[in-house]
């Protein structure tokens, strides 16, 4: 690389960085930046501008230049200067020119591109960038580094502070408002910080205190309160201003008295101040630094300082407490005139919680409660530190074959903690052998060998641990040796704790064994794979449903065993494995889907696992999951079902983003409508429907499956089903089901809303990354999805009306039918694409508006190739190209017949693309007037 001054086109001098080694082969020339610090951002932006020169405007380079060149980044903590290696950096991408310069170009107007990329999520202080040259000729114009916030504003009267973006392109981080003067918290004020540094989702807000009242992001009283600057004299006058100096500005207020508007003191009223801003935290293992802005609103007055209040969580306790005493805080924890702090000496792998409040000499006067900054961090690992087991026991007995080591975990775990037990055994004729066995736990056991075993026990070394051995000594109940003739005796508990032990692993070799023959893993272990899902209450769920509402009568077949082959395992659901496999009828072999308990259940769970299957017998709908069969001979528990070959509808959705019409779209979802009118005829209340639960075949037909959670009610179609605890899918349950645990056929009905959400914005996750308390109290407040992009108006209005909040004004599901076959007869309807609510966060066409307003590409806006990204049609960045659409002011002047002619054949993708067109448009003429600002 060569550093190059020249002139830009208006002969303005630059600086550049130029290569251009086309003719040799095998190119990898480097260039990095200075050490940038990352200021609290966790991701961060580089545009770079380059030109680059078209290979086929060179002779005789054909096969060894390129087009492209590798950006890549660094993290570290500090300068590294020099000693930075290629092999430690990471790459972004790989960058090519939208427009390459031919010969002809040179000396008169080289094309300039402008490329973005994002880099995170970045956690060390600081980072470089690379740029990787591999035989290209190609020049380095500049590069703008930058990040994103979301400024500081008052929504419904709380203030919010300023908040960088999240890590990741779809993560809202969460910010607390701190309610403006003189006004209370009703509902805990929240807002979201989207990607693209915009305010999303208003939750909760303040009211003005009594005697107060709201005017423009503000609550102001008829006579409103003074303050007392510190040790300053206390006024004389009621209400009136006292004098401090001769200066007539230094005027100060008695505290707590009510001058009347036409006083001075009416609008002169220092107070304490505001919470202090933009706090940051940087973890270091167990130390924590702290950085802030200083108040926006200092309260009239100059003498601040600060304090820090930490508070320790640990998951166990579900609240948090005071940190301990061994925590330390440099400089000091209270009165700090810097905005900044260190805290350490903190536990490993533990949450705290940090408050950072901003006082000044009439804080103590206020009656009004101290305003904080709050950021909630997790500790990592600590620094070497000992954390050795405590008080270890063995047990074993004369005849004994296994011994087993119990132990306390130690008092400072400092982090996870996996244990080493090291052993050796005593034959008298050879001497010593020994061996290393590690375990995790705080028990183990193991075959007895031929001599006398003296076992030593420690934490095993990590970076936060030395893991110093117990001396073998120190092992209670016999001491050193173990078994053979000189271990300590043998109680019952320990009989019985090795038998468990014994039996348990006889079933489970038992089980493996079986599941080896049918290559399906009933061993692998029990994840709860239904993370959406909230516990209510610790009541569990009574279980009366064996064979719902037909008691007495069984809707399974039997299947034997051997009819079936399983072939392989193709997902796994709560309850166990889902394997593919082929079920011998007469005459031929069908495709089956067999769902198998996992191993280790108990009689409860194998009940409720067949019930499943006693509840999927009783239907016969075209778009319900057929059920043929189980198997329950021995300790066998199997549900065997059609198989659908393209598995579950979200995930199909996220593999085949863009890729189908709106029409196939309506049919799927009519699909799942069909089969849910078909249950809530016969009275049935699924509580689960959700596109995960619907399974799609190889025509696109949805059939709705996982009955896990479904009920039967009574004759009254009205009727609502009641549960006392159990596990609630948030996301997709209706309001009153989530707060009264009243189902119905109405709540399934905003369940296939949340589906028609699922389906027509292709697998994204129901309200992204909020927390399922968030999604209850947006909802509660009245905040509905959006319409994703490109979603026809006509749907997100059957979507809305799913999701009233009534369910007596819900639409009934023969309805939902109805709708989605006249659509479906009446594709016009399906033209116009609903308009976009201003709070969605729909991250792409926003920030496109957001960079069109500064001018489109070039001028620090989105290049078209962002815009494709951001809506998951990258793969068309050269069709844009070669099409010559090189900002987005040329792409928003698109029109359908434009973007076929480009060669984007697939309808979905056309149609996800003009979308985000028109939704570009209609965000542009809602947030700056007339499009000719473009
Ligand atoms: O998305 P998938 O491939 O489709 O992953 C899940 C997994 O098992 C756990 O539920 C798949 N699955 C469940 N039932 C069936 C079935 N009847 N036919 C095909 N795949 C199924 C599901």
């Amino acid at each position: 690389w060569d550093s190059i001054n020249e002139v830009d086109e208006s002969f303005r001098p630059i600086h550049t960085y130029q290569v251009c080694n086309v003719m040799s082969p095998n190119q990898n020339n480097w260039l990095r930046t200075s050490w940038v610090p990352r200021d609290g951002a966790r991701r961060v932006y580089a545009e770079i501008k380059f030109t680059l020169r078209d290979c086929n405007s060179m002779p005789g380079v054909l096969g060894t230049c390129k087009e492209t060149f590798n950006l890549y980044y660094l993290e570290s903590d500090r300068d590294l200067g020099a000693s930075t290696q290629e092999s430690q950096f990471l790459k972004i991408d790989t960058i090519a020119a939208d427009e390459s310069f031919t010969g002809a170009d040179l000396g008169v107007r080289r094309k300039l591109n402008t490329e973005v990329r994002g880099v995170g999520p970045l956690s060390k202080r600081g980072f470089y960038l690379a740029f990787q040259d591999i035989g290209a000729c190609l020049a380095i114009l500049s590069l703008r580094i930058y990040y994103k916030k979301c400024p500081t504003m008052v929504r419904n009267l709380a203030a919010f502070s300023e908040a960088v973006t999240g890590a990741d392109s779809s993560s809202l981080v969460e910010v607390r408002g701190q309610c403006v003067r003189h006004s209370e918290e009703r509902d805990t004020p929240k807002m979201y910080c989207s990607a693209e540094g915009e305010w999303l989702v208003p939750i909760g807000k303040c009211v003005c205190s009594a005697g107060y009242e709201e005017r423009q992001d503000a609550c102001v009283g008829e006579r409103a309160p003074c303050g007392l600057a510190g040790g300053l004299r206390r006024g004389r006058l009621p209400g009136g201003p006292v004098r401090i100096g001769t200066g007539s500005d230094r005027v100060r207020c008695p505290y707590n008295k009510y001058p009347p508007p036409s006083s001075p003191c009416y609008s002169l009223r220092p107070g304490p101040p505001s919470a202090p801003v933009n706090l940051i935290s940087s973890v270091n293992g167990t130390s924590v630094t702290l950085e802030w802005a200083p108040p926006l609103d200092p309260g009239g007055r100059s003498d601040i300082t600060y304090n820090a209040v930490c508070r320790r969580c640990p998951w166990a306790l579900g609240h948090c407490e005071k940190c301990g005493s061994g925590t330390r805080f440099v400089p000091q924890q209270t009165s700090l005139v810097q905005a900044s702090l260190l805290v350490a000496n903190l536990l490993a792998h533990m949450n705290y919680s940090f408050w950072i409040e901003a006082v000044n000499g009439v804080s103590d006067l206020s009656p009004e409660p101290r305003q904080a900054a709050v950021v909630n961090i997790t500790t990592n690992q600590a620094g070497p530190a000992d954390a050795s087991p405590t008080k270890s026991q063995s047990r074993s007995g004369p005849g004994q074959t296994s011994v087993s080591l119990l132990w306390q975990e130690p008092e400072q775990p400092n982090g996870i903690i996996r244990y080493e037990i090291k052993y050796y055994e005593e034959v008298p004729a050879s001497g010593r052998r020994g061996g290393w066995r590690t375990r995790a736990g705080g028990a183990l056991g193991w075959t007895r060998p031929r001599g006398p075993l003296v076992p030593s026990l420690r934490a095993a070394p990590s970076p936060a641990s030395r893991g110093l051995f117990l001396p073998s000594g120190s092992l209670q109940g016999g001491g050193a040796r173990i078994g053979g003739f000189k271990g300590p005796r043998y109680d019952t508990r320990t009989i019985v704790w090795i038998c468990l032990t014994l039996i348990t692993g006889l079933v489970v070799l038992l089980l493996l064994l079986i599941c080896k023959k049918r290559h399906c893993g009933y061993s692998k272990a029990f994840q709860d794979s239904d993370e959406e899902k909230m516990h209510y209450q610790n009541g569990q769920e009574p279980h009366t449903y064996e064979e719902p509402g037909r008691a007495g009568r069984s809707f399974t077949r039997e299947i034997e065993a051997s009819r079936i082959h399983i072939e392989k395992i193709i997902g796994s659901g709560e309850s166990g494995e889902v394997c593919y496999g082929r079920l011998r009828v007469p005459g031929q072999q069908d495709a089956v889907a067999i769902k198998a308990l996992k191993a280790g259940y108990t009689e409860r769970q194998r009940r409720d696992f067949l019930s499943e299957a006693s509840i999927m017998g009783q239907f016969d709908h075209p778009n319900i999951i057929r059920l043929e069969g189980v198997v329950t001979r021995g300790r066998l528990a199997m549900i065997v079902t059609e198989y659908m070959e393209n598995g579950s509808l979200d995930a199909f959705l996220r593999t085949h983003d863009g890729q189908f019409t709106i029409m196939q779209l309506v049919g799927m979802l009519r699909g799942v409508g069909a089969g849910m009118r078909y249950l809530s005829d016969l009275g049935y209340v699924h509580r689960d429907l959700a596109a995960r639960n619907v399974l799609v075949d190889g025509n696109l037909v949805c059939k709705v499956s996982d009955f896990g959670l479904s009920r039967v009610l009574e004759d009254d179609p009205d009727a609502a089903y009641t549960t006392t605890g159990g596990k609630i899918p948030i996301r997709w349950t209706a309001p009153e089901a989530i707060a009264f645990r009243t189902f119905s056929s109405a709540s399934d009905v905003w369940s296939f809303g949340v589906v028609m959400w699922e389906v027509l914005a292709y697998g994204e996750r129901p309200y992204w990354n909020m927390t399922n308390r968030d999604v209850i109290s947006s909802v509660e407040e009245g905040y509905r999805l959006p319409a994703p992009m490109g979603c026809p108006r006509a749907l997100h209005q059957l979507m809305l009306d799913c999701w009233h909040k009534d369910r007596a004004q819900r639409p009934r599901f023969s309805q939902i039918v109805s709708i989605l076959d006249a659509l479906i007869r009446n594709p016009e309807s399906l033209r116009t694409t609903a308009t976009l609510c201003p709070r969605c966060p729909a991250p792409a066409f926003a920030r496109s508006c957001f960079d069109l307003r500064g001018g489109g590409a070039g001028s620090g806006g989105l290049t078209v190739g962002d815009w494709l990204d951001s809506i998951r049609m990258g793969r068309y960045r050269d069709h844009f190209a070669a099409g010559g659409y090189s900002s987005l002011g040329m792409v928003l002047r698109m029109n359908a017949q434009d973007v076929r002619a480009l060669g984007i054949t697939l309808m979905g993708h056309q149609k996800k693309i003009l979308g985000s067109i028109q939704t570009m448009r209609a965000q542009l003429t809602s947030t700056q007037g007339p499009r000719r600002h473009l």
